[in-house]
């Protein structure tokens, strides 16, 4: 206790308040002080500065400050469209008689002084049929009146049950971030934050009752917008170097109603058929449909996988594949569809293996469903033509092969449901694994 009290007063002592210049300090003590009360050294400081910077990252990857904003935007999202919808209802309720605009139009909240959006047109989803977008001028984009980008007048109601219209707080039409209305009706809004997209842990988008599991819907009717069947997108493929544990290519995907993303992937190894581990688009994994793989004389083999993901983002991403191993060489394609049922993507698979002509056959279930197949085929002679009807989404070779290593894919609309024969000409000969899937349109 004495000890304590003693080492306590001597570094009391020891520190700047106490002076050091004080006459009754010991000359030995003066001596024993100022390594005591030194500065930080460099090593220290950088130490410091290093610590500091870890917490901010952890700080800010803890708060997300961008994810923040998106979930405030959505929320305010959520608020507008619940707010468009009471004052439809109270509108409706108020004059039973009242516009509520043209059949086969979607009404935006993006401004163009073009009523048919013609300023946007390559960032819009395309329609089908004779439906076509609206869109006001910036000058009376909020108004009530019926001018607005609703074509809705709640002006001559006895009360006016909103003062502006709102938009989006982005309305942006690049990012696909605007509201939509369209009569019958439905009010539609797209969410930006993680949290809230379909998916996400407070998943707005697909619990709406609504027919587009990726878009928030209010309304009375939220099938008001139909499908416009099954229609190309865009495709690409690539050709691998030999010896690959994995393949990359970048993919475009255009803008599209209820879109789809399918990817083929043919391969071929030795001791027996490779296999595919994972597909992954802008980092997104895609779901795999199947596979065909067949063992031949070697041993070697070869295998034709299929993958898919629902509402692939708008815009140019890298496609990567992983194989289970190293592989002799592949081929990679993707195709990207509009109009394709989102809850039920793909209604109907099937394969086969041969070493004579290629052939397989998809069952469709729908009218209006697509048919589209992928082969893996090993050749040395016969070469590979798609099979009459169809339409070749790719056909690869790799540029080092004999024998040499297709892969190859096509599609076919049927005329009626029912077994769709999906088949390739090869001369009758070499070994090939072929995947078909059947695509259901949106209803
Ligand atoms: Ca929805
Ligand atoms: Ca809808």
């Amino acid at each position: 206790m004495r000890n304590n009290l003693f080492s306590e007063i001597k570094e009391f002592l020891k520190t700047e308040q106490c002076c050091l210049n004080r006459t009754f300090f010991s000359r030995g003590l003066r001596e024993e002080v100022p390594h005591l009360v030194r500065g930080f050294t460099l090593i220290e400081l950088l130490v410091v500065i290093g610590i500091i910077a870890i917490l901010a990252a952890v700080v800010i990857l803890t708060l997300q400050p961008a994810e923040l904003l998106s979930q405030a935007r959505d929320g305010t999202r959520l608020a507008e469209v619940a707010s468009i919808n009471k004052a439809i209802g109270f509108a409706i309720a108020q004059d039973s008689g009242i516009g509520l605009g043209s059949a086969a139009t979607v009404y935006l909240s993006l401004p163009d002084q073009n009523s048919n959006c013609s300023n946007y047109s390559s960032q819009l989803p395309p329609l089908g049929g004779s439906w076509q977008y609206h869109c006001a001028p910036l000058s009376t984009l909020q108004s009530v009146n019926g001018n607005g980008w609703l074509p809705i007048n709640f002006s001559n109601l006895g009360m006016v049950p909103l003062d502006v219209l709102p938009t989006d707080p982005i309305n942006d039409a690049a990012r696909g971030l605007y509201y939509m209305y369209i009569p019958g009706y439905e009010i539609d809004a797209k969410m930006e934050s993680a949290k809230f997209i379909n998916t996400g842990i407070s998943d707005k988008e697909s619990t709406d009752g609504g027919d587009d599991p990726d878009i928030f819907e209010v309304g009375t009717k939220l099938s008001s917008l139909p499908g416009f069947g099954i229609v190309f997108n865009s495709t690409s493929s690539v050709t691998s170097p030999s010896n690959v544990s994995v393949l990359g290519w970048s993919h475009t995907v255009k803008p599209g109603f209820s879109k789809i993303l399918l990817v083929g992937i043919s391969s071929y190894k030795s001791g027996g058929p490779p296999d595919v581990t994972s597909v992954a688009y802008r980092g997104i994994p895609l779901t795999k449909v199947g596979r065909s793989s067949l063992s031949i004389v070697g041993p070697k083999g070869i295998d034709s996988s299929f993958w898919y993901l629902r509402s692939p983002r708008v815009g140019t991403g890298d496609i990567s594949v992983v194989f289970g191993t190293l592989v002799i060489n592949a081929v990679g394609g993707a195709l990207s569809l509009n109009g394709v049922d989102q809850f039920v993507p793909i209604e109907a698979t099937n394969f086969s293996t041969g070493n004579n002509q290629v052939a397989l056959n998809v069952t469709t279930l729908t009218s209006g469903a697509w048919v589209v197949d992928h082969v893996a085929y090993i050749d040395d002679v016969f070469g590979l033509t798609v099979g009459p009807g169809q339409t070749q989404n790719w056909k690869k070779v790799p540029p080092f092969g004999d024998p040499w290593l297709y892969g190859a894919s096509s599609y076919k609309v049927p005329a009626s449901t029912g077994p769709a024969l999906m088949g390739w000409l090869n001369g009758g000969g070499p070994e090939w694994a072929s995947f078909g899937v059947a695509l259901r349109p949106k209803p």
